[in-house]
């Protein structure tokens, strides 16, 4: 059995995935091949930027090579510093141009995911193209214009959809402080979801739906569950894909 199998059999076996456990002492950690790209999405505050945390700490007891964890937006660039003016101060900016503005976002990181993934590192994201096209299409944009900006990013090979009610963040706190935080329009943004995951499944690239309405423990042990089968195919020499592109990066 390969040393990543091995690894993940013993945890598998000593089934605490509730927390984010470093192996036993008597396991080195494992030199991936490649890193294994790993998006989580959903609704606003349904818990994904703690598991996006949580799951980085685990990534880093398993692989010698340092996982990254990126959070689109990412609101330190330069386009970052304008979706932020939009989103929290109120800024009017046209709805495709911000959309632009989310995909550039991406986009800005899409190399150096690549290179960090043939490095063997593995990327965890908070957010991704999916939420680019649930966002804007819920504001009745055409879906397939918003797909086509983010058409050759790097694939994901694992999303995991944390799914919750669109009502239940909303007694989190500081709920409603930025611009899509409204039951209503946090529906539509589901509608959209939930469309594009029977598209992805019938594509052949169906994703992990979580439910998000559990405890902290509960949902990140569902998601290990997840991510232990997705690092093993990306060792086996899974190559790296474009996303809704045929283009791939040769494996290492
Ligand atoms: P977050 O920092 O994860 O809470 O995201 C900020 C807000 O921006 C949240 O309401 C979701 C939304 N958002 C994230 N990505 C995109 C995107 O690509 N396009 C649009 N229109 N909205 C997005």
């Amino acid at each position: 059995m390969d040393p990543l199998c091995a690894a993940v059999s013993l945890e598998k076996r000593k089934r605490t995935h509730t927390l984010p456990l470093p192996l036993s002492p008597c396991l080195p950690a494992i030199s991936m091949r490649r890193g294994a790209l790993i998006v989580l999405e959903g609704l606003d505050r349904c818990g994904k930027t703690t598991q996006c945390g949580l799951l980085l700490e685990r990534l880093r007891a398993v692989s010698t090579a340092e996982p990254q964890l990126l959070k689109f937006p990412d609101r330190e660039t330069s386009t970052g510093k304008l979706i932020h003016g939009y989103l929290a101060e109120g800024q009017q900016v046209h709805d495709r141009a911000v959309h632009l503005l989310f995909s550039a976002n991406r986009w800005e990181k899409s190399d150096m995911i690549r290179e960090a993934l043939l490095a063997g590192s593995c990327i965890v994201c908070d957010r991704y193209a999916y939420s680019g096209i649930a966002f804007s299409a819920a504001k009745g944009i055409p879906l397939e214009w918003c797909r086509q900006c983010d058409v050759g990013l790097p694939e994901p090979d694992l999303v995991l959809f944390l799914d919750m009610p669109p009502g239940a963040s909303e007694k989190r706190a500081s709920y409603g402080e930025e611009r899509y935080e409204r039951t209503d329009f946090q529906e539509r943004v589901k509608d959209v979801f939930q469309e594009l995951q029977q598209q992805e499944k019938e594509r052949g690239c169906p994703w992990t739906i979580i439910n998000a309405d559990q405890s902290i423990e509960e949902v990140q042990r569902d998601i290990n569950l997840a991510v232990d089968a997705c690092l093993e195919s990306c060792n086996q020499g899974k190559p790296v894909a474009s996303l809704w592109s045929d283009e791939s990066t040769p494996a290492p």
